[in-house]
């Protein structure tokens, strides 16, 4: 029984825009589940994996056109251009509208309009908020059912009267009488749009399928519409991983994390310490809701209930969490398809079985120079899965956090880990995070790419206003602010030889990053915050490492930071009069500092 009546009208009012066979609002039950699942098998678009070795789990391909996050197709349709800001596309939002109303109309003919009731939270916690997506792709609704708590017993919550984040997606592609559906339905990239209306609060997709264009609970609700939520409202919404960290005395601390694409933030949420004793629980691998409490401490939440993982080069060794997360209930997508039903893809840890199926559907030929995995292949799998989930992962009052980290991979310049003078240095540190890409190959420019606080392409405003609102939150009265670190776990040698191992090692750090936050542990100040003296990471027992590379991977070069600066001033004149003076002032005190 929908009784909310806001909701019944915006249905129906998109219902009668889309013309779809059929509406169907989703009550998130297994019976539906398994009802959806069989119909995509039936009819060609997903296979069953073997059950013997994947129990519940099903494989898909997308069309090659459809197979990451777009963002060149992703625009915030605020009312001014500078509300986006200089990182942003933006769009007028009447302009768009009428563009996309233009692609919605009819765009579901032949097909059925599914209605998903989601909270990106806990259910009942007051950090959650509710959204609804409306979809006409049975594969987006099986996927939202393992990456939120779906169904009637949201629309319970949301009650007579409650509010939700309207989610609109459309695949674009209506069936006309008697016409054969394709296995993966989409539009052509430039009818591709990923639309952000920041001033109603409202997300309008249509185009694509895939991941984060068509989840909308992922990256379009919990980061770009909640980084705008919570401005608005004094609260984070923030690209971050969770992790609950537990010393050999039992004592436990939470931290959130924050690093660009490939430095390896699922394997750190679930990494395996190699120091003894110590122990490392996930409460999520991708985003972080944190509110106030009373008690001054900031709170966080996971307001996913599932992994989206990339799948190559995940394996037992590399990630055996991960691997275990996915043994069943999963669901994969343009990774490979073995002859006996089960899934490969580059890194796994096994050869691959001859006559697997590569993720365009051809028999893979490892002499072709072509992965067998598309590199953006995916695990959709339940985090309640993870043999390392933090027993408070579902806590409605979230979890305390003590440390922020944020990171990127700089092969040069930047030490293993260094903590902020102040809480001010601290959101310095974050605004130029960023990593080193050598990527001119795919049209980037080689060099370090800035990613501020990993935010860049999911920053719902202007990002002068985010690092406002960043400082912000340091004056609130009574808080007890999270300390904050910058790691960087890619430092290389004068050989280009990494110089840190990495992986479980990286427990090394945090161990010290967990007595920093109890006052504990020896740090040296340098001009960039305050570096660890040599010998107060813990490395025994670490094959090839002594003090001497200790010293290395630590080091602070003034001329490297006196380069890294001019970097950092043609960064930050992105911003102009949106620049926090708070940062204007960091980066003087900084220049200051190493004599400049
Ligand atoms: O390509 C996509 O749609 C997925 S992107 C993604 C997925 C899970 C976690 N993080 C990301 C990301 O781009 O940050
Ligand atoms: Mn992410």
């Amino acid at each position: 029984m929908i009784n909310n009546l806001k909701l019944k009208k915006w249905v129906q009012e998109w219902a009668d825009w889309f013309q779809p066979e059929s509406v169907y609002w989703c009550n998130g039950s297994e019976a539906e589940n398994q009802r959806l699942l069989d119909e995509m098998v039936a009819c060609g678009m997903g296979v069953k994996l073997n059950e013997a070795k994947r129990p519940n789990s099903y494989y898909f391909q997308s069309d090659p056109s459809d197979v990451a996050r777009v963002e060149d197709r992703t625009f915030i349709c605020s009312k001014t251009k500078e509300g986006a800001g200089p990182t942003n596309n933006w769009a007028d939002p009447a302009e768009m509208k009428q563009t996309m109303r233009e692609l919605y109309k009819g765009c579901m003919k032949g097909r059925t309009m599914y209605v998903i009731p989601f909270s990106m939270g806990p259910l009942g916690s007051n950090i959650a908020h509710i959204g609804v997506e409306i979809t006409d792709s049975p594969y987006v609704v099986a996927n939202m059912r393992i990456m939120t708590r779906m169904g009637d017993k949201v629309l319970d919550i949301l009650g007579e009267t409650g509010d939700f984040v309207p989610c609109v997606h459309s695949i674009g592609a209506p069936l006309a009488p008697g016409q054969k559906d394709v296995k993966w339905p989409c539009a052509p990239i430039e009818k591709k749009y990923i639309t952000h209306f920041p001033e109603t609060h409202e997300i309008w997709s249509y185009g694509s399928g895939y991941g984060g264009n068509a989840l909308l609970g992922k990256k379009c609700l919990a980061l770009r519409i909640a980084s705008i939520m919570a401005k608005e409202q004094g609260w984070m919404a923030e690209h971050m991983l969770i992790m609950g960290l537990t010393n050999p005395k039992g004592e436990k601390k939470y931290i959130a994390a924050a690093f660009p694409s490939a430095c390896g933030k699922t394997n750190l949420a679930m990494l395996i310490p190699t120091l003894p004793g110590w122990k490392v629980e996930c409460v999520g691998d991708d985003i972080a809701w944190m509110k106030f409490g009373a008690d001054g401490q900031l709170y966080a939440i996971n307001p996913e209930a599932g992994f989206f993982g990339v799948a190559p080069f995940t394996s037992m060794e590399t990630n055996p969490n991960a691997m275990l997360s996915c043994r069943a209930n999963t669901i994969f997508t343009n990774v490979g398809l073995t002859p006996d039903g089960d899934v490969w893809w580059e890194g796994i840890g096994t050869e691959c079985p001859p006559g697997t199926l590569n993720w365009k559907n051809k028999v893979y030929d490892p002499a072709s120079g072509e992965p067998c995995a598309h590199p953006n292949a995916r695990f959709t799998a339940p985090a309640c899965q993870c043999p390392a989930i933090d027993k408070d992962w579902e806590n409605p009052v979230g979890v305390p956090i003590s440390a922020f980290l944020f990171g990127g991979r700089r092969p040069n310049t930047v030490p293993l880990v260094h903590e902020s003078k102040s809480w001010n240095h601290g959101v310095f540190m974050g605004s130029v995070a960023g990593s080193e890409v050598t990527a001119a190959a795919i049209g980037l420019k080689a060099g370090v790419r800035r990613d501020p606080f990993a935010m860049l392409p999911f920053c719902g405003y202007n990002m002068g206003d985010y690092f406002g609102h960043w400082i912000n939150i340091g004056k609130r009265a009574g808080a007890k602010l999270p300390k904050i670190f910058y790691v960087n776990w890619f430092r290389k040698d004068e050989n280009g030889k990494f110089l840190w191992p990495g992986y479980g090692e990286n427990s090394r750090v945090l161990a010290y990053i967990f007595d920093r936050c109890d006052g504990k542990g020896e740090s040296v100040d340098t001009p960039i915050g305050k570096v660890p003296a040599v010998k107060s990471i813990n490395i025994k027992g670490l094959a090839g490492m002594d003090e001497a590379k200790m010293a290395k991977v630590l080091a602070v070069s003034n001329d490297e930071w006196k380069a890294e600066v001019a970097l950092i001033e043609e960064h930050y004149a992105r911003f102009g009069s949106h620049l926090p003076k708070e940062l204007s002032a960091e980066l003087a005190g900084l220049k200051e500092r190493l004599g400049m």
